[in-house]
């Protein structure tokens, strides 16, 4: 079994994960924010995969501190999880639509965590938070998974709609990323991920 868990606490926020790519249950999510469970419940169904989150933090402070490390510990639980990468996909992408919003996302387990964000992501907060907030996430999880993470908004007008896809596509590709092809050995040309 593909799976590995982490436990992560700070003076700010305490955080745990568990991810298994070979099963799609449970899904246990859990964080202080609502909107960010739900956000992170679309991440975990639509990646077909089993994820146990649970987060707590300083969220009167900035709930910025809580986004940033349970990214950090999702992140760093795929990564144990992954193992040696042996006969790993490697590769994954989707284009996902959520009505007004299009979101493209394509992702490489390179070993070299990077986000590239770009498009025309809404500016405006949802429930209060700050939209600046979720590539925050992402560029924790991608650095500690070891990704490289091209999240492109194409179009999007409803902030909700439009975050709520990025996290769904990441899901769609990831799924894609980890599965076991049918090819022996660690998929690069190098040898080594
Ligand atoms: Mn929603």
């Amino acid at each position: 079994m593909r799976q590995h868990e982490i436990h992560r606490k700070t003076k700010e926020t305490e955080v745990r994960a568990t991810v298994n790519l070979d099963s799609n249950e449970p899904l246990e999510i859990y964080t202080q924010l609502p909107l960010f469970t739900h956000f992170l419940t679309a991440l975990g169904k639509h990646s077909h995969l089993s994820w146990q989150v649970s987060a707590e933090g300083d969220i009167e402070v900035d709930p910025h501190h809580l986004v940033e490390d349970t990214g950090i510990v999702m992140g760093q639980a795929l990564r144990g999880a992954l193992g040696d990468m042996h006969s790993i996909q490697r590769f994954g992408q989707r284009l996902l639509p959520m009505d007004d919003a299009l979101l493209l996302c394509a992702l490489d387990i390179s070993g070299r965590g990077q986000l590239y964000w770009s498009g025309s992501f809404p500016d405006r907060p949802i429930n209060g938070i700050n939209a600046e907030i979720w590539p925050e996430f992402f560029h924790a999880f991608a650095s500690h998974a070891g990704i490289t993470l091209h999240l492109v908004c194409q179009s999007g007008v409803n902030a909700h709609h439009t975050y709520e896809a990025a996290f769904k596509a990441l899901g769609q590709a990831l799924y894609e990323a980890v599965q076991i092809s049918g090819s022996d050995g660690v998929p690069s040309t190098k040898g080594v991920l």
